[in-house]
């Protein structure tokens, strides 16, 4: 669906401002619209995780661990594809007003794609690079969305994601080295022309909404609190929207509609999209990994 055919329908939870704002700048921050028992319930099965990850020494299919992680002091950069970590999560995206915004940007008819929970630690070294989401997860359009949630607050000084207004309607960077190797991040000469000079940093209240546009050029800032910052990411597309390429982290309901009905017919758009690795061949780890060298 193109964003006139999407704002053609009613809105369900965002306000018509919010829907024009995201299709006009690429992103939205939107507090105010998670309630409370969810929040809760998220923030308990994040702490959960947390202990979980005490007994676990490296990476595995659940958690993606930085070299600091200890059982005393743990370090979990991401926990992977969160529906399948408990049911409740997969009740949020698939049940919860998430799947009602969702459907407010990307069209009555919403397709699941992925969905995991990054954690930035304090300490202020860890940042994530610029970069798309879609060079990782081409699909025939650029419908996908990738809806956050903060778990706790997120002021400037705690690692909020940052983004480029308008950068959904510029080039898609090619996320490689000068080898052809995968790295997860737009080069320093490409970002030189791209708009660091007007980024917007999406902070928020816990529970705040933040939508990234596939296209949007977007990174995340030091973590300079004593706090941990967790963010839950959810990716929907339109129902019209088909992944051409395997899915980095799929799930065992990517693919599942949430809202509307399937497609009968698909969408093609045609602004061309790097193509990236075959993940089902060249397995994948996380942005970390691949932005730090170690995919
Ligand atoms: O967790 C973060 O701070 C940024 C995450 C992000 O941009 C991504 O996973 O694509």
């Amino acid at each position: 669906m193109t964003p006139e055919d999407i704002l053609a329908h009613p809105a369900r939870v965002l306000s018509e401002v919010q829907r024009r704002a995201y299709f006009a700048t690429g992103y939205l921050a939107a507090p105010g619209l998670i309630p409370d028992p969810w929040l809760d319930r998220l923030n308990a099965l994040s702490a959960a995780f947390i202990d979980k990850s005490r007994t676990v020494a490296k990476s595995n299919e659940e958690f993606d661990l930085g070299p600091e992680h200890r059982p005393a002091r743990p370090h979990v950069r991401r926990l992977r594809t969160l529906v399948d970590r408990h049911p409740d999560f997969w009740r949020f995206a698939s049940e919860s007003v998430l799947a009602d915004i969702a459907a407010d940007l990307v069209g009555p008819d919403v397709k699941f794609h992925s969905s995991k929970l990054n954690y930035k630690w304090p300490g202020g070294g860890e940042i994530v690079q610029w970069h798309q989401d879609i060079p990782a997860w081409p699909h025939t359009n650029y419908s996908p969305v990738t809806l956050g949630v903060y778990l706790c607050d997120v002021p400037a000084e705690q690692g909020p994601l940052t983004c480029i207004p308008g950068s959904h309607r510029g080039p898609i960077f090619v996320h490689r080295d000068a080898k052809g190797a995968w790295t997860g991040a737009v080069s320093d000469k490409d970002m030189a022309e791209a708009g660091l000079d007007r980024t917007e940093d999406l902070t928020g209240p816990a529970g705040t909404v933040i939508a990234i546009n596939c296209r949007t050029l977007h990174a995340s800032r030091a973590n300079f609190t004593s706090r941990v910052r967790p963010v839950a990411l959810f990716v929907y597309s339109s129902a019209d929207a088909f992944a051409w390429m395997p899915a980095p982290s799929p799930t065992s309901h990517t693919g599942e509609i949430v809202r509307g009905a399937p497609a009968t017919v698909a969408h093609l758009d045609p602004t061309p999209c790097p193509v990236p690795p075959d993940w089902s061949r060249a397995g994948y780890g996380s942005i970390f990994t691949a932005q730090q060298g170690d995919l």
